[in-house]
């Protein structure tokens, strides 16, 4: 068939076809480099939104020491007036995750102090850097518990700044020595914190647990925070589903929904699982960080006395859902006795009654 065209239209076919595919091997050209720079693109994504896990971010290696207090040093006061400093980033640069817990004898509080320099009265920080976006609380509750504090305080203080929060720490000690609440003592933390600021997050923090990855920021979420769901004393997992203790974290707004903890548990146990179910009563559902970030060590220690076991706590566990709402911020009952800025902590001693109302116990 071909050899019947005559040979100029010949040519003219094979410039048109050569035309063609000139033009074909263009577009794929184009297409290629598109596809291409969308996976380079897309890849590039993943690793700047945090592919690695938790957006960790390591200068100077200080991932690989472990050091709670490595780098902190590079944080410095750039020469701007406070109101023109930037937003923080969304991931602190600071970040280098995993934090080796040990507990050098001889610490002492002026130890601490001289490493965190930026710490003001009453445990109070901003970042020198940038303009934090989120400002929190921690309330401890505690009564003869000094050692442990002075660890907790080592620990926590650096773990904070590497986070870029602006924070403040409370320390509420129950005055005299009658049985021991926890969920009280939290209750008067969370009303006095927030007559000194507007704190968009509280954390309440038990005494003898100390964080172990800075990924587990110390920020509130959606819903209430259980926060330590991986203690080493639980074999770094939860004991239970349900379980609520040692560290949590809630909004204002989400503390003041469930009507706060309640003011009715004196002794050891039960107020945490009792926190959980007003959890679900309001309305709301428990958040969590993942496993690998959410890792407490708890400092050993012996029995504590007037603090034993309440043998009242399976009973008013099983009538919370009748008495949450009549037991909590809206009854909470309490004689302020001295509130102090410490350099490295505010110092709230209450007195918070007994079992039987505020008369003095005889
Ligand atoms: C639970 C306690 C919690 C405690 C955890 C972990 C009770 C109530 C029983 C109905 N709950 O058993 O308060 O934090 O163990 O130690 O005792």
């Amino acid at each position: 068939m071909i050899s019947a065209l005559p040979p100029a239209m010949l040519q003219s076919r094979g410039r048109y076809l050569l035309l063609f595919l000139g033009v074909q091997l263009v577009v794929m050209a184009l297409l290629y480099r598109e596809g291409y720079r969308k996976r380079v693109a897309y890849f590039l994504g993943i690793f700047y939104k945090g592919g690695t896990p938790g957006g960790l971010v390591t200068p100077h290696n200080a991932s690989l020491s472990g050091d709670v207090y490595a780098n902190l040093s590079l944080i410095a006061r750039p020469p701007l007036p406070p109101e023109e400093l930037p937003y923080c980033p969304e991931t602190s640069p600071f970040l280098a995750g995993p934090i080796r817990v040990t507990f050098p004898p001889g610490l002492t509080l002026e130890d601490i102090l001289r490493k965190n320099p930026y710490v003001t009265k009453g445990g109070r920080y901003l970042p020198p850097d940038c303009d934090a976006t989120h400002k929190t609380a921690v309330i401890i509750p505690h009564r003869n518990r000094e050692q442990h504090l002075k660890y907790l305080l080592y620990y926590l203080h650096p773990f904070l700044q590497r986070q870029q929060l602006s924070y403040g720490i409370y320390i509420i000690h129950q005055a005299e020595n009658y049985t021991f609440n926890r969920a009280k003592l939290l209750n008067v933390g969370f009303k006095e914190a927030m007559k000194d600021d507007d704190w968009d997050c509280m954390f309440f923090h038990d005494v003898d647990l100390i964080p172990e990855d800075d990924r587990n920021l110390y920020i509130c979420d959606r819903f209430p925070k259980h926060a330590a769901v991986a203690m080493d004393k639980f074999g770094y997992k939860l004991p239970y589903k349900t379980y609520f203790g040692g560290v949590s974290a809630l909004s204002p707004e989400q503390y003041m929904k469930m009507n706060g903890f309640p003011n009715s548990y004196w002794g050891w146990g039960g107020e945490d699982d009792d926190i959980a179910v007003r959890v679900a009563l309001s309305g709301m559902l428990i958040s969590r960080p993942s496993i690998q970030h959410g890792r407490y060590r708890m400092i050993k220690h012996g029995h504590d006395k007037g603090n034993e076991q309440n043998p009242k706590r399976f009973n008013l566990l099983a009538k919370t859902r009748r008495t949450w709402k009549q037991d909590g911020m809206n009854t909470l009952e309490y004689q302020l006795l001295a509130k102090e800025l410490h350099p490295l902590y505010t110092n709230i001693t209450v007195f918070i009654g007994t079992e039987k109302g505020m008369r003095r116990p005889t």
